[in-house]
């Protein structure tokens, strides 16, 4: 028995490396187990290698996790990638992927991409969306691929494990994998008519890259919390929230009596920006948040 990783699905098509040689194959699921599951590009396999080009794929080990979209199996990071410009930032878009892959426990990477393209107030504007995720304890990292800040940085962060990259379409994510690998990825510009890149990813791959792989895949741009959990443990992935006690332990810092988040807002110690994305992925109106100075302005 042999030990593959599935680093490819296209359609039907697997390709499986066999780290122990170094070389990849077509993988082909016997039988038995094509009846019994869909294999996903992540996905450990055993069997064996038939020849110089082919393996069968006897049986596929317990998966850590499996994501739907993209569609990997076994993820440990995640890099959700943004920009302030070129596309626009999307600030509940990204609070939304935080908060669902927080719930299925991935460890995450915030990334503001071509920075290059700011300038003068957009530069304060990105400190300031930088200040709002750093202080609520997340890494960030400002990348560009035109003059390389931070390339360095984001690399060093993903040297174990399987990572993937997420995000709206043409905020660089293929370009920033190409970077970090040097495995060329086709990358385009935003058309103005789908709003999407031209040569926008459509398959799913995983590229090995130091002693892991990095996933590319598809761009997207609504992901509903609620589609994943229940409304009460969206409020248990903010973490700004959880250095507060409140005084009912489900409180859901909405209205209720002695809740110690909505004092934090109205400080103005919790952005109102983020809990303003609490409320609308939850679905919920509060009439005091009318009353906060630093909530109107927005
Ligand atoms: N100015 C600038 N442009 C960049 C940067 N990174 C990527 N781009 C450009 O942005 C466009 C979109 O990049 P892609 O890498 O295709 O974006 P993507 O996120 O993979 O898009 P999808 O595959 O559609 O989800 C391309 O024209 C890139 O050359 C950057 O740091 N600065
Ligand atoms: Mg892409
Ligand atoms: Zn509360």
């Amino acid at each position: 028995m042999a030990e593959g990783i599935v680093v490819e699905r296209a359609g039907q098509k697997l390709t499986v490396l066999v780290p122990e040689e170094g070389k990849t194959y077509r993988g082909i699921p016997l039988g038995k187990v094509r009846k019994k599951e869909k294999i996903f590009a992540g996905d450990r396999v055993e069997g064996r290698v038939v020849d110089n080009s082919t393996f069968a794929i006897e049986r596929v080990l317990e998966r850590k996790n499996l994501l739907i979209r993209p569609p990997i199996a076994n993820v440990d990071r995640v890099v959700i990638v943004s920009t302030l410009k070129n596309p626009p930032f999307n600030n509940f878009l990204l609070d939304n992927l935080l908060v669902v892959y927080d719930h299925i426990g991935l460890e995450q990477v915030i990334v503001f991409n071509k920075v290059d393209l700011l300038e003068g107030e957009e530069k304060e504007e990105l400190k300031r969306w930088k200040d709002i995720y750093s202080n609520a304890g997340y890494r960030v990292i400002e990348t560009s691929t035109q003059t390389k800040e931070g390339i360095r940085e984001l690399k060093e962060t993903l040297t174990e494990g399987t990572t993937i990259f997420a995000g709206s379409s043409g905020v660089g994510k293929s370009s920033l994998i190409s970077e970090i690998t040097g495995v060329d990825l086709k990358t385009g510009e935003i058309s103005k008519k789908s709003e999407r890149g031209k040569h926008t990813t459509r398959e799913v791959r995983l590229i090995p890259f130091e002693r892991g792989f990095i996933g590319d895949a598809p761009g997207f741009s609504r992901v509903e919390a609620l589609n994943f959990m229940d409304k009460e443990e969206v409020r248990l992935h903010f973490p700004e929230f959880l250095k507060y006690s409140c005084k009912f332990t489900d409180c859901l810092h909405l209205e209720e009596e002695g809740c110690q988040v909505r004092e934090a807002v109205i400080r103005g110690e919790i952005p109102c920006v983020r809990y303003k994305s609490y409320l609308k992925m939850i679905k919920e109106f509060v009439p005091w948040l009318a009353e906060v100075p630093a909530c109107k302005e927005e």
